[in-house]
């Protein structure tokens, strides 16, 4: 990718729509797209931030392509940092790829994905985790995950990570001086003083990291079991939590012979939810093999619902499901509790903590289910707006990395080894945080990072 050339590209989503935008990037942007672009008015069209009306016209045939809004951004004052244009015309597909084919034809690049971005990025208008978050807004798919994303965005990140990088320079600075102009080692306090400084670096990391076991949830989503003996209801709980009629449900005990598989959200957290083979004892070859699915299913499960039947005694089934899942994972719901009760929460063996009571026929209870679901996703993360939250598996990897350096940076600096080594390991902490926005990367990895980018973003 090199940014003294002009790139173009569609920057609105295939199909059909009211408008679509063909954008330009690049030194000749302007100078490219007035050769096809005719103003209604006698506008200066070098004016930047002004919308021009005018028509897109093939130079070579001199037929009208479309009537547009052309809109100028001078550098750097632009989403890239470099002159852009945004044309916009009617949201044909078949336009667009016209004025994009004219815009080509004069000397203009097909965008790489991502690339526009890219160009922000070079061009220091955003960093790298900014960048990324980019592309999460437009991947959101609920609500919750597109409020993060946009935080981030504003880049939330570095702001939190700039003073942890200015002390630790600090401490980097320090160490330095006094290798290179003092002949003794430095004094106890001053070590202490340095010491105290790198703990409040590495506990204000730790907290950055420890919101990724939520964060990774809540960008990769989570799966979710409906588990349970034959009849209990899983299936109607299935259908409830995704809010349509997909999974059969009978009075027939080993309805559901295979695992189903469904999408949804839960509290703005993206699910995939699967509806299992009810479990118990069986001759049964197909059901006996939808049975095995469901353990699988168990195992592979970020969380396992567990659901009972209040409206019969529990079974030798039940029994040995509660034994089977673990605790950890697993979240009890007392379905069918419409009906009149044959047992009491209380008495189930094996539990410790709350059961939750629900009915798939009325509905009751499941509130208290998603929250109890999202509790569990959550932990003891933070999920409040105006907390930072970590969702990228390559930030969290840079963050502990940087975590580790530090603590070991500093059981040595106790131990009173040289500095040099302790300097090492500091600068590698630094490296690390300079990775999430950006400052310290490879260009193979920017390109793996950018790659998977929409085009025309
Ligand atoms: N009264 C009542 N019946 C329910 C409830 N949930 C499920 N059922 C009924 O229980 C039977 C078995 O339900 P189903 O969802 O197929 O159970 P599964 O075998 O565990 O998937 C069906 O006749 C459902 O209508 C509930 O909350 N209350
Ligand atoms: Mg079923």
């Amino acid at each position: 990718m090199f940014s003294d050339d002009t790139i173009a590209a569609i920057s609105t989503a295939p199909g059909r729509g009211g408008i679509g935008v063909v954008r330009l990037s690049g030194p000749a942007s302007l100078e490219t797209a007035t050769s096809i672009f005719h103003a209604k008015s006698q506008a200066q069209l070098d004016q930047p931030s002004r919308a021009h009306l005018g028509r897109v016209i093939d130079p070579a045939t001199s037929e009208i392509v479309d009537e547009v809004i052309l809109t100028f951004f001078k550098s750097p004052h632009s989403y890239t940092g470099e002159d852009v244009v945004e044309i916009s015309c009617h949201g044909s597909p078949i336009i667009l790829a016209r004025v994009l084919q004219l815009a080509i034809d004069r000397g203009a690049r097909i965008a790489e994905p991502g690339e526009f971005t890219f160009r922000a990025f070079l061009n220091k208008r955003i960093d790298l985790a900014q960048a990324q978050a980019v592309r999460d807004v437009i991947n959101a798919q609920t609500q919750y995950q597109a409020r993060v994303a946009t935080r981030q965005l504003e880049g939330e990140l570095s702001i939190r990570l700039t003073p942890l990088k200015d002390t630790l320079v600090e401490v980097i600075v320090h160490l330095e001086s006094s290798v290179e102009f003092v002949e003794e080692d430095i004094s106890p306090q001053t070590a202490s003083l340095l010491l105290t400084k790198l703990q409040l670096v590495i506990d204000a990391l730790s907290a950055i990291a420890d919101s990724f076991s939520f964060g990774r949830y809540l960008k990769e989503g989570f799966d979710l079991a409906i588990v349970g003996r034959p009849n209990v209801g899983k299936s109607s709980v299935f259908n409830r939590l995704i809010g349509t009629d997909r999974a059969i449900v009978t009075e027939l005990p080993g309805t559901t012979r295979d695992a189903l598989y469904e999408s949804t959200s839960i509290s703005g957290v993206p699910v995939r939810l699967i509806d299992t083979a009810g479990i118990r004892e069986t001759t049964d070859l197909v059901e006996s093999i939808g049975i095995s699915r469901s353990r699988t299913a168990i195992a592979d499960a970020d969380i396992s619902l567990l659901v009972l039947d209040a409206s019969e005694p529990l079974t030798g089934d039940d029994i040995r499901l509660l034994n089977h899942v673990s605790q950890e994972r697993r979240i009890i719901a007392l379905n069918k509790t419409d009906l009149p009760a044959r047992f009491d929460a209380a008495s189930i063996p094996a539990v410790d903590g709350e059961v939750i009571s629900i009915s798939a026929l009325t509905g009751d209870g499941f509130d208290l289910l998603t929250g109890k679901i999202f509790e569990r996703l959550s932990g003891d993360a933070a999920t409040e707006r105006d907390d930072i939250m970590l969702t990228d598996a390559r930030q969290h990897a840079a963050v502990r990395n940087a975590i580790e350096q530090l603590r070991d940076a500093s059981e040595r600096m106790r131990s009173g080894e040289l500095e040099e080594i302790v300097l090492l390991k500091l600068r590698r902490a630094l490296s690390a945080l300079g990775e999430i926005t950006g400052e310290t990367l490879t260009e193979d990895i920017l390109g793996q990072i950018f790659s998977t980018f929409c085009i025309g973003k």
